[in-house]
């Protein structure tokens, strides 16, 4: 008997466990409590860490978890790396729910660096407005520029001082939109935008608004995953769990 555990936390993750839900299928979501009021799903939902990977393979057993599908964010890497080897110590199948990457287009002006150490170097020491665009747990490796005028979105608004001298907090969890994300850089004249790659539709927003208003784009590239099955679209990952959403199944 089928019983999915969802690792979410993601617009991809929502979309599957509306598809598990619609087809009756027994699953259970999984947040890391990363955000005061995280979106409620149809499904049973668990929020907090497992305790490791030796935590999610106990969770696996006590739960009787027949199915992992792994839905996290591209930058959960410990997530997804602790999501591995737990499934392997307890044979479980796994599968990554995982958007591919943003490419550069021709009218983009992207600075393609490894890391966020390697984005702060990126920025000039002059002077500049920055649309900081990396949540709020990243924010560290910026002070040595402290010389910026930065543009900060968080989901929360931030409980205590931010490690930057200049800042504006915009408190907004997204999805976002192009003629939002234009605006908002526009209006506060920024002038070069930080990003993660995280692919999918629910953060590129600021992409192509940076590329209408020629920003250059500072992208930060995604850390290295082992391997596991993959695939891009949460109605596949239903179909490797044995329905088929296409067909109402
Ligand atoms: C808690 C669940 C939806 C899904 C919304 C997606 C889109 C917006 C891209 C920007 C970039 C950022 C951040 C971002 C994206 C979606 C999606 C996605 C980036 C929620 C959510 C949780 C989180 C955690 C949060 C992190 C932060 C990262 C903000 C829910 C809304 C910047 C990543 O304040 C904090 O501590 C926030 C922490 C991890 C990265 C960071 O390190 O700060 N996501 N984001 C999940 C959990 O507890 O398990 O609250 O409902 C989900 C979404 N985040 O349609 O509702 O599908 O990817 N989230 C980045 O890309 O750099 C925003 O502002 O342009
Ligand atoms: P992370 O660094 O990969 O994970 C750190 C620890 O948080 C994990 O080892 C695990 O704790 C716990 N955790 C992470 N995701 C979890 C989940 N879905 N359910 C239960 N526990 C979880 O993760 P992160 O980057 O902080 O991201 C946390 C959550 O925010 C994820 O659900 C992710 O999908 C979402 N998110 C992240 C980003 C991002 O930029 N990282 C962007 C959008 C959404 P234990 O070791 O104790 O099990």
């Amino acid at each position: 008997m089928t019983r999915a555990l969802i690792l979410g936390g993601t617009g991809d993750a929502n979309r599957l466990a509306a598809l598990c839900a619609r087809a009756g299928i027994d699953a259970i979501y999984s947040y890391a409590g990363r955000t005061k009021i995280p979106l409620p799903h149809a499904l049973p939902t668990r929020i907090g860490g497992f305790g490791g990977p030796e935590g999610l393979a106990d969770f696996i057993r006590s739960e009787r978890i027949t199915h992992v599908m792994d839905a996290t964010h591209p930058f959960a890497a410990e997530m997804s790396r602790n999501a591995v080897a737990a499934c392997a110590a307890t044979s479980t199948p796994l599968i990554a729910l995982e958007r591919a990457p943003w490419t550069r287009t021709a009218d983009d002006n992207w600075i393609e660096v490894a890391d966020e150490a390697a984005a702060v170097a990126a920025l000039p020491d002059a002077p500049a407005r920055v649309f900081l665009a990396i949540g709020r747990q990243h924010l560290a490796p910026f002070a040595p520029k402290p010389q910026h005028a930065y543009t900060l979105r968080f989901v929360d608004a931030p409980d205590g001082s931010l490690p930057l001298p200049n800042t504006e907090v915009i408190v907004s969890r997204g999805p976002f939109t192009l003629q939002s994300d234009r605006e908002l850089m526009r209006s506060r004249s920024i002038t070069w935008l930080v990003s993660r790659n995280a692919g999918g539709d629910g953060a590129r927003a600021k992409i192509d608004a940076a590329r209408e208003l020629r920003i250059p784009v500072i992208m930060i590239a995604r850390p290295a995953l082992p391997e596991r099955p993959r695939v891009e679209q949460a109605e596949d990952a239903l179909a490797w769990l044995g329905h088929d959403a296409r067909l109402g199944a």
